[in-house]
């Protein structure tokens, strides 16, 4: 446990003895736990020996459980027997994670036509959830989950809670949206399972969402990177001072967002702010976490497997290279997946990382394969504009990029400004354009036209913010 008493801290360790430090007067109210924790070589984690495995025993772990994995869902789903057979492959075909080529992938649409129900392993009398995200047309996309899946998918989020520092004295601020989509009870039952106090104030009403993190103290929020932003504004506007919050970290996910992005949100709110990522189809957020290192991911194995797949052909890309990620549930029994592609691009890094922990990382997701714009003939990631625009002083972070079509594709990108930088000046708003405009053609090599818009013009969301607009299948 740490207090801090006028520029004193007092830890009191496990073995009861007590050490006064003093310490230097950090900004951050986290980087001075950090700090301590640093020299104390304390890394605090859910499950040590998973966490920590050797790489040679995981991989082997990984082998004896995509043995099972693979007669598990011959076994128990017609989908992937048909496909077995059309690939004229037997579960004992499988003799070690090395062997996952071997077998068939999945793709959304597949979830898509065996809508809702028709992947699950096991009778509905077996399922005790059913979540469901957007889908590729006008239905979702469901997930089943047994009452092992609920189980895993909490010593997941445990795992995935304790990475990033929390602990059972933190309160949590759970802004996720509860209900079908998945992030609000992932994050629940993590944290309760953590021992955390746990306010399930779901997303919206920012006005009460700042009045319970100052009265309840909150030390921890999570939410989407969008919300965070939002609620940093809001906190500015009511003239709240966010050095009095007991805030300590935020837990963002669920969309992508720029390093950049993290660093305003961190500044804005005087925190830490950390990523995390994860889908329905895979249990729902806990898929990876960055650790207090925040370098990267880290995806936990031995419920996983994770591949790099190249973007068209879904052949294994060279270790370290860019690709799609496809991930196999190890242990998943309500809708198991195999070889699932998420059209999230990344990379994954196989060294061990300084926190302790063995498992791979997987970088930022820098786009969606399937949402890459095209545009003149030129790929245009909505990810690489957010990055272009945040190392812009004065970009309040809120934007919108539109695409239309009027015998060629014209690419625009309206972007907010905060009040310190909206001028009435025209030529000063001119040359801020025209600067936005230069960074971005540098950067995505198509010229987009930048609207400058005044604060507070763009709209806000509780939860994904929609960044894109294309117009063009309307006019094709
Ligand atoms: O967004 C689960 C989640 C909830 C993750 C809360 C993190 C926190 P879906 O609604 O099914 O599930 O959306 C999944 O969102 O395939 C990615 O494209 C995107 N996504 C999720 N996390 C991240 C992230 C949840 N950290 C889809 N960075 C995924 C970038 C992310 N994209």
């Amino acid at each position: 446990m740490i207090h801090s008493y006028h520029g004193l801290v007092k830890i009191s360790l496990k073995n009861e003895k007590i050490l006064i430090v003093k310490y230097v007067n950090f900004f951050h109210k986290s980087l001075k736990e950090k700090f301590i924790k640093r020299c104390l070589k304390m890394t605090i984690y859910w499950n040590e020996k998973a966490e920590c495995m050797p790489q040679e025993e995981l991989k082997k772990l990984q082998g004896e459980k995509l043995k099972k994995f693979a007669h598990y869902v011959y076994n128990n789903v017609d989908f992937y027997h048909k496909k077995f057979d059309e690939l004229r492959i037997k579960p004992e075909d499988i003799k070690s994670v090395n062997d996952i080529t071997k077998l068939p992938l999945t793709y959304k649409t597949d979830l898509r036509d065996n809508y809702p129900f028709n992947l699950n392993a096991v009778p509905m009398g077996e399922i005790i959830r059913i979540h469901a995200s957007s889908g590729t047309t006008g239905k979702p996309t469901v997930v089943s989950y047994t009452r092992k899946d609920i189980s895993d998918w909490t010593e997941i989020m445990a795992r995935t809670v304790m990475a990033s520092g929390i602990t059972h004295e933190d309160v949590v601020q759970n802004a996720y949206g509860y209900g079908l989509f998945t992030g609000g009870l992932g994050f629940h039952y993590g944290a309760e399972k953590v021992g955390c106090s746990v306010i399930p104030i779901s997303g919206g009403n920012t006005q009460r969402q700042l009045m319970i993190m100052q009265d309840f103290k909150s030390t921890v929020l999570t939410c989407t990177p969008s919300y965070a932003l939002y609620i940093a504004e809001y906190a500015k506007k009511e003239g709240i001072d966010v050095s009095k919050l007991a805030l300590k970290k935020a837990i963002c996910g669920a969309e992508p967002w720029s390093d950049n992005l993290r660093k305003t949100i961190e500044a804005e709110l005087e925190i830490d702010a950390y990523d995390i990522y994860g889908l329905s189809e895979i249990y729902g957020p806990g898929v990876s976490i960055e650790c207090e290192e925040k370098n990267g991911m880290h995806v936990w194995e031995d419920f996983f497997i994770v591949e790099v797949l190249d973007r068209k052909t879904h052949e294994p890309v060279e270790p370290g290279e860019e690709g799609v990620l496809a991930f196999t549930t190890l242990e998943k029994t309500g809708m198991p997946l195999l070889r699932y592609i998420t059209y999230d691009i990344a990379t994954i890094n196989k060294e061990k990382c300084s926190c302790g922990r063995t498992c791979c990382r997987m970088s930022k997701v820098t786009g969606r394969a399937d949402d890459m714009l095209i545009v003149r003939g030129i790929n245009v990631f909505p990810s690489q504009v957010e990055a272009a625009l945040m190392t812009i002083p004065g970009v309040a972070g809120y934007y919108q990029i539109i695409i239309d079509r009027d015998i060629i594709d014209s690419l625009s990108v309206q972007v907010e400004l905060t009040a310190d930088t909206f001028s009435d000046e025209m030529k000063v708003l001119e040359n801020f354009k025209r600067d936005i405009e230069l960074k971005l053609y540098n950067i995505l090599q198509v010229r987009a036209s930048v609207e400058l818009v005044a604060p507070g013009t763009l709209p806000r969301t509780e939860g994904k913010a929609k960044h894109v607009i294309d117009k063009r299948t309307k006019n094709i």
